[in-house]
């Protein structure tokens, strides 16, 4: 009998090469986001090092938990074309974050709904957009080629393809992975804390991921626009009036010693206090400011507080002493709203008012808003001869020489300058010869230290021509800068300049401009260390010239003590003379720098930031609509 031999058969296991391809894109998808979203939290200094901490885990977590919803979504949508969807998904998602990085490096907010009601201005900033760009930012496009490749690979196998996903099978997938998801959210946002969400969007970011800030701007932008009541509803009324009641933001302290006075406020683009004072190669670069000091008040601790409207907000503030809004700028969303402002406060006492700002008269949305703020005349880019170019326009000098001729001074009138040239990122001074920049030509540093030395001659030839024409004397004169001229990852100009060292701290602190007020008559001059900001002026103002500002949300800082001063930032941040809040890292520091124990000061800090509640409150609900009535 022979033997019967059992030869072991060769167990082969073949995988179909498209799922590998499948597999492999699946991963680059979930983790070139990952990276790409980390470039972005990280560059922006949304998050900070150690990469994995609590706050960054939670980060990671809620948007891996993102990630794995927009796959649900391809899955649902895409049967055999799901890769290709994916790789769409992939493009969309990256342009929507690098948007999202250049954007937050200029206004420190991601991009919002109400943003896009300002798309028409991106044209002119396209200059800063492209100075923002970095090359790390290129890792928006490295999964790019992998795609390709994956795809073209797939389309040459022999079935041309994948395979199709019978619906049960992918109703279950949906099923499960919505689940995770689920699970995975409630666990990372149930470690944060919401109360630091409240006021500023970057914690919500900071915790919570880029994507979940889109998802809940879009919820509430849905609800602001279909589903929000509109009317100010009993809760609110009392609210206001609760604030409003035993509130007076003027005093008494030189009550009226300008009254009848002609009004002239300047506010100059992305002028910040460090550059009063101080030298650059050996030479002041405000020479003609530093001297205003002594010839007005000049207040050095005076806080912008503008938010994502920049410098229609600061204009915002000053005219109607509201804060801007938290998303979006005022002067697209509620153009239409009646306000409490200082061209209506003035008229009724038989002024003329003029904004002169030498710029398409659309941008920011000036045209419609100054109707609302009721400017009598608008004189833009079209009134003036464009003689003498710098920048986006019209140099600053060119722009005072023109502007001035253009008041009737035969009668009592408020006039509000907005300068230009000075707009980042300076590049147009390169070539500017007044102020020797030394090694520092060519950077933007030098450049910067060109721009307002530029505008400070500006203004000394403004000073000239007012005194020149008679106006010098028997006007107040208000010069303040708008917003930051330094974005925060752009420190090494502030380093070169002031040796300033970067801590969210020290930043806060640095959110001024200057500030001057000259009123004709008043004898104490020179420096006032009050803590104020650009909501203060309206009231201060109504003050000097006599006039009664009831529902200014600011304060007359002639009558504030020193100890009394503060500022309440749009971010939430709040800085006093005894302590300075700081929303980004939800801390209290003391003016040495050194953390101080939070549960002191919160009921303080809320009883400050209760102001920013209010002024939502008054925009949302068009709560002025009524005081004409009265
Ligand atoms: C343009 C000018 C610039 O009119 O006010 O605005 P900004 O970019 O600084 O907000
Ligand atoms: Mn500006």
């Amino acid at each position: 009998m022979g033997k019967i031999i059992v030869q072991p058969k060769s167990v082969r296991i073949t995988i179909d090469p498209s799922y590998i391809i499948e597999f492999f894109l699946w991963i680059t998808f979930i983790l070139g986001m990952l990276l790409k979203c980390a470039h972005f939290q990280f560059s922006t200094e949304l998050n900070e090092k150690p990469y994995f901490n609590t706050i960054n885990n939670n980060m990671f977590l809620a948007t891996f938990t993102s990630l794995l919803l927009i796959t649900v979504f391809v899955l649902l949508f895409f049967n055999r074309k799901r890769l290709l969807a994916l790789f769409i998904a992939d493009i969309l998602v990256s342009i929507l974050l690098l948007a999202d990085t250049l954007y937050f490096r200029y206004y420190y907010n991601a991009i919002t709904i109400p943003v896009l009601y300002q798309i028409g201005l991106m044209s002119s900033i396209t200059e800063s957009a492209r100075s923002l760009f970095k090359t790390g930012d290129l890792i928006f496009a490295v999964t790019i080629p992998l795609y390709i490749a994956g795809l073209s690979m797939l389309k040459k196998l022999p079935s041309s393809g994948l395979a199709r996903i019978n619906p049960l099978k992918r109703i279950i997938m949906v099923v499960i992975i919505i689940c995770v998801c689920f699970g995975l959210f409630q666990y990372a946002s149930g470690k944060s804390s919401p109360g630091v969400f409240t006021y500023d969007n970057n914690n919500v970011i900071s915790n919570l991921g880029i994507f979940y800030f889109h998802y809940l701007d879009i919820k509430t932008q849905v609800h602001e626009k279909f589903f929000a009541d509109h009317t100010l509803n009993k809760v609110e009324k009392n609210e206001l009036d609760t604030f409003y009641s035993g509130r007076t933001a003027v005093g008494d302290k030189y009550k009226g010693i300008a009254k009848g006075k002609n009004l002239i406020i300047v506010q100059m683009e992305a002028i910040q206090q460090f550059v009063i004072n101080t030298k650059f190669n050996g030479q002041d670069i405000t020479p003609n400011l530093n001297k205003f000091i002594n010839d007005s008040t000049y207040l050095e601790n005076f806080y912008y507080q503008v938010g994502e409207g920049n410098t229609s907000d600061a204009e915002f503030l000053t005219n109607n002493s509201l804060y801007p809004l938290r998303d979006g700028a005022v002067y697209f969303k509620y153009p239409e709203n009646t306000y409490e402002s200082l061209p209506r406060l003035l008229k009724q006492q038989g002024y003329a008012s003029y904004a002169f700002h030498a710029y398409k008269p659309s941008f920011w949305n000036r045209t419609q808003m100054y109707k609302a703020v009721g400017f009598d005349k608008f004189v833009s880019a079209g009134d003036y001869i464009l003689d003498d170019l710098l920048g986006w326009g019209l140099s600053d000098k060119s722009f005072f020489r023109q502007s001035l001729p253009k008041i009737d001074s035969s009668k009592p009138f408020y006039s509000f300058f907005i300068t230009l040239s000075s707009h980042h990122p300076y590049n147009s001074f390169t070539d500017y010869k007044g102020f020797d920049v030394g090694k520092y030509q060519g950077t933007m540093t030098g450049n910067y230290v060109k721009a307002a030395n530029y505008v400070d001659q500006a203004i000394g030839e403004l000073f000239d021509d007012l005194k020149n024409r008679g106006l010098y004397d028997n006007s107040i004169i208000i010069i303040y800068g708008d917003h930051h001229a330094v974005l925060k990852d752009q420190t090494d100009i502030l380093k070169d300049l002031i040796g300033f060292n970067f801590t969210e701290y020290n930043w806060t602190k640095i959110h001024k401009t200057p500030c001057f007020i000259r009123i004709p008559g008043m004898t104490e001059k020179g420096v006032n260390s009050t803590i104020c900001g650009q909501i203060d002026l309206l009231p201060t103002v109504a003050n000097i010239m006599g006039i009664n500002a009831p529902h200014a949300l600011g304060k007359d800082i002639f009558n504030t003590s020193l100890e009394n001063g503060y500022a309440v930032l749009r971010d939430s941040s709040v800085i006093t003379y005894k302590y300075t809040y700081v929303s980004e890292d939800n801390t209290v520091y003391g003016n040495d720098g050194q953390t101080l124990d939070m549960s002191l000061y919160e009921g303080d800090i809320r009883k400050y930031q209760k102001e920013l509640e209010i002024s939502d409150i008054i925009l949302q609900k068009n709560a002025l609509q009524h005081i004409n009535d009265k």
